[in-house]
């Protein structure tokens, strides 16, 4: 099968909502093809009029690379139509099998063109904020390899951003709670990520450029879960708290 031709297949299964068996379970890609595929299913989703908002990393934690048995950091792309206003509602009936996990954004404040060392990235952030992504795997089971995930952008579906605080906070030393209903799931510590979230915006940084992606002032960077992701039911209440970020919500619906 040809790059286009399998980014039409996950395509299609995200716009069907129709989960799809595993496509590389012989090999037949590499992670250089994945990554070329999923430009290619990004790109059709540009063609019918979506516009790129940023980028997300995936498996920056170890507590999501246990949960997915994937080892390797993964890099995808974001769209104005994923996101969702902080305490909306989102309809599962647009999704396959839907899964939140809590995270922290940031916002670029300036075209980067170049790669950023840490210990410089807080200049090139304009606000940091706490987030829900929804993710949604155009695969059976959520069952695939790196290649898989990465060709199917990411399980990339939908997210939401809280509000854009100062880029001073400790964020360092936040611990991230996930909340369903008045009912605490799971927490996480910020430093999961990569041992230091800054370190996940450097690599979504760096991933960008090598994928041919100069990310615009205000572009949106998601650092990676800090705990598994969490299955959504109907009628739900989620929400992400943490001490320096304050909260975020959205309500979950279905027909
Ligand atoms: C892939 C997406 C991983 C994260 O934050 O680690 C991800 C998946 O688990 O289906 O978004
Ligand atoms: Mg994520």
């Amino acid at each position: 099968m040809s790059p286009e031709e399998i980014a039409r297949i996950l395509d299609t299964a995200a716009y069907q909502k129709k989960a799809i068996s595993q496509l590389n379970l012989q090999d037949t890609f590499s992670l250089k093809n994945a990554y070329e595929i999923q430009r290619k299913v990004v790109e059709r989703r540009l063609d019918r009029g979506e516009i790129p908002v940023g980028v997300k990393m995936g498996f920056t934690s170890d507590a999501k690379r246990a949960q997915m048995g994937v080892g390797d950091v993964i890099w995808g792309r974001l769209t104005n139509q994923m996101e969702i206003k902080a305490s909306g509602t989102l309809n599962l009936d647009g999704f396959i099998h839907p899964r939140v996990e809590p995270e922290i954004a940031f916002q670029i404040n300036q075209k980067l063109d170049h790669p950023i060392h840490v210990e410089d990235v807080r200049d090139f952030v304009s606000g940091i904020a706490l987030a829900l992504e929804i993710i949604d795997s155009r695969y059976e089971n959520f069952k695939f390899s790196l290649e898989d995930v990465v060709a199917d952008n990411c399980s990339s579906a939908a997210f939401v951003i809280g509000d854009w605080e100062s880029k001073d906070l400790l964020i360092e030393e936040e611990e991230l709670e996930l909340w369903i209903d008045n009912q605490l799931i799971h927490k996480g510590a910020s430093s999961a990520i990569m041992g230091n979230p800054f370190q996940s915006l450097v690599d979504a940084i760096r991933l960008s450029l090598d994928n041919g992606v100069v990310l615009e002032k205000g572009s949106i960077v998601l650092a990676g879960a800090v705990t598994p992701a969490v299955y959504l039911k109907a009628d739900q209440k989620v929400e992400c708290t943490s001490r320096f970020l304050g909260s975020v919500d959205l309500y979950t619906q279905s027909r």
